[in-house]
């Protein structure tokens, strides 16, 4: 498929994630590709008018959102929001997600749990039978990272799955990616995760264990774009 092809799979999901906007929305931005696009929509909106307020979840997002006059606030000044809309890199039929590629899952978890509805938009290959085919990163605090990164294998083990559980470095190569709360991302090449429930509460009771990347139960539609056009998963 042809990349303008890919980024019309995106953008499609991003325009009508925006048809569930509406004036005096307090909305959560989102970070990667396609969340992007929504983003950028949103700006033209904005600039036409469209009175809404909004918390991005990351420096990146932010950034974007303020070159395109879209209003900012925060967590702490607005704790309770009325929408989220933000990507996935995959995408179950019970819309269960794995997030953190671009790793901001944290920030990310935060500002869809402080919405009363999250959207996710994500073209046709976030669409999985099982989770687990894209790594699952794990943000983890440094000290005591490689500790805490067996302690992750070994739960994983009770369930049946295997490593590799890497550290993620920068695209760079010089040195270990940081997120922007300042620590690691481990991805998990786990395969299918059998029971992301369970899994998920395994790891949240890991010690060094910041959040994972599992997203249950936080998803309320999933807008994915085809090239027959956009499907709705609820
Ligand atoms: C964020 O961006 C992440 O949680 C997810 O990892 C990624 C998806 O990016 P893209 O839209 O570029 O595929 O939503």
């Amino acid at each position: 498929m042809r990349s303008s092809q890919t980024i019309e799979l995106k953008r499609a999901p991003a325009l009508a994630a925006l048809e569930h906007v509406t004036p005096g929305m307090r909305l959560g931005l989102g970070t990667g590709s396609t969340a992007k696009l929504f983003v950028d929509a949103l700006g033209e909106k904005v600039k036409a008018g469209l009175d809404v307020v909004c918390v991005p979840t990351s420096l990146a997002t932010e950034q974007q959102a303020r070159a395109l006059g879209i209003p900012l606030t925060t967590l702490d000044d607005t704790p309770a929001l009325d929408l989220t809309v933000d990507g996935a890199d995959e995408i179950d039929p019970a819309l269960r997600l794995v997030k953190g590629g671009g790793g901001a899952l944290l920030r990310e978890k935060i500002v869809a749990g402080a919405s009363a509805r999250m959207i996710v938009i994500a073209d046709e290959s976030k669409r999985v039978d099982v989770l687990g085919r894209f790594p699952l990163p794990i943000e983890v605090v440094r000290f005591g990272a490689a500790a805490t990164a067996l302690r992750i294998e070994r739960a994983a083990e009770h369930f049946g799955m295997e490593g590799p559980v890497r550290m993620r470095m920068r695209q760079t190569g010089d040195g270990p990616l940081l997120t922007d709360g300042g620590n690691l991302v481990y991805d998990g090449q786990f395969g299918e995760i059998p029971d992301p429930d369970a899994f998920g509460e395994a790891l949240n009771a890991i010690p060094g264990v910041v959040e994972h990347g599992l997203f249950l139960g936080m998803a309320n539609l999933a807008l994915i774009g085809t090239p027959g056009g956009v499907e709705e998963m609820t």
